[in-house]
């Protein structure tokens, strides 16, 4: 059977989250990454920067000498996250077969959906609402397999729109550079150039030994690529096993009201995360790293899994005010995560064990969060970071999500 699958990633994602905050940014020269001056590399270049050369990676200076006029922005990675989440809740409408490949890219399996439309009507589709919800662009890519719609979502920037028909993936992509294959990192480029290897079609009538003698597996894998052959199915993330987030602090501190409040931050992130995923958590564990780079976690578990802000707040409270009773030394990097998690269904009590004001008042906020973004809504227990989060600076760094499966 012919699959159907796209590959949704959109244009110069940092930089258009804050042009849509910002329209006056937009059409101009931006880069996202930070002050010019400062060490750091480019994380996202407008089309315009990136017409003087400037590229995701170079360092700041190498780009600001390239373009003394560009607009540097430090940016606000919970802006991005959000925007990333409203992206994927977009996609999910059109198949559940979707598999997020990175904040802002995607493969959406939509074989079998022909009643909605054809794969090009649902990429229109897709293009539009990401358009209209998000004021961002998407370039998408279709093929009957993942690399090959992966490739043609790039070669169609920016506001790409290439379908591969199947049987034509080899010839479409004989002519492209082999770079352009995942798989190939400039190591691999330089190898297979040393061979006269520049095109993925000549890579393709290689012999498989020679390239297998060359590169082993990982050569393996790049030859049936390079032939328009790639069986990987779209998968869909599995069922979380940990949540977790942290953050490291620009200064080193043991102000209790201020890492409370930091505390009360990241449980709200874990919270919505958990409630997101239809989880409760039996486990709730608090993360301290001192100044001296020393690092300690202290968990609690009970019969009784939660989801609530309030009882993973209480617990990592609990466990903070232990350990600052212990040692009195600088903190540097604090983190809340929650284990051992478990579905709603198993947990048939669940109602009883949580106040329904809890419940209400999570939900609630969720709502608002999932619809203006998570900053929308501060409590009052994380008034004290509110500079924080008024300086778009200290967003960025506020914390590091982890989420395992
Ligand atoms: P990409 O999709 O690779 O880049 P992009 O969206 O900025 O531009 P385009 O897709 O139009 O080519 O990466 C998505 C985001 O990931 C990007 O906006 C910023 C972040 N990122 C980094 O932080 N560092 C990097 O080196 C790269 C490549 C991306
Ligand atoms: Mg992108």
């Amino acid at each position: 059977m012919i699959r159907h699958i796209l590959h949704i990633d959109l244009d110069a994602f940092f930089v258009s989250v804050e042009q849509a905050f910002a329209p006056e940014l937009c059409g101009k020269p931006v880069v996202v990454g930070g002050r010019p001056e400062r060490r750091g590399v480019v994380a996202s270049a407008s089309y315009e920067a990136r017409a003087f050369g400037i590229r995701a990676g170079m360092p700041l200076a190498q780009a600001y000498r390239l373009c003394p006029k560009a607009i540097f922005l430090q940016g606000s990675f919970s802006a991005y996250r959000d925007a990333s989440e409203r992206f994927m809740e977009i996609l999910a409408d059109f198949s559940p077969c979707l598999e997020p490949a990175g904040l802002d890219e995607a493969y959406l399996d939509v074989t079998g959906c022909e009643a909605h439309g054809t794969p090009r009507q649902l990429a229109l589709r897709i293009k539009e609402r990401v358009k209209k919800e998000l004021k961002l662009i998407a370039s998408v890519g279709m093929a009957s397999c993942k690399v090959v719609a992966k490739i043609a979502s790039d070669l169609g920037k920016p506001d790409g729109l290439v379908e591969v028909a199947a049987g034509q993936e080899k010839e479409f992509l004989v002519p492209l550079p082999v770079a352009s294959l995942p798989g190939v990192g400039e190591k691999t480029e330089r190898a297979l150039k040393a061979m006269g290897i520049r095109t993925i079609g000549q890579l393709a009538t290689l012999p498989l030994e020679a390239i297998k003698n060359r590169f082993g597996a990982a050569g393996v894998m790049i030859h049936h690529y390079a032939n328009g052959i790639d069986n990987r199915e779209v998968e869909p993330p599995g069922e979380a096993k940990s949540i977790s987030r942290e953050t490291t602090f620009a200064e080193d501190t043991l102000d209790r009201a201020f890492l409370q409040a930091i505390l009360r931050y990241l449980c709200e992130r874990v919270g919505a995360e958990l409630r997101q995923e239809s989880k409760h958590a039996r486990t709730i564990t608090l993360k301290l790293r001192y100044a001296d780079f020393e690092t300690i976690t202290r968990r609690i578990s009970s019969k009784e899994a939660t989801d609530a802000d309030e009882v993973i707040f209480a617990g990592v409270v609990k466990l903070l005010d232990q350990a600052l009773a212990r040692k009195q030394k600088l903190v540097r990097l604090i983190g809340v995560g929650v284990s051992n998690l478990i579905g709603y269904g198993k947990q048939l009590n669940l109602l009883d064990s949580k106040p329904q004001r809890l419940w209400n008042l999570d939900k609630a906020i969720d709502r608002i969060r999932n619809k203006y973004g998570f900053t929308s809504i501060q409590t009052g227990r994380t008034l004290l970071l509110k500079d924080v989060f008024a300086s778009r600076e200290g967003d960025c760094t506020l914390e590091t999500p982890s989420l395992s499966r």
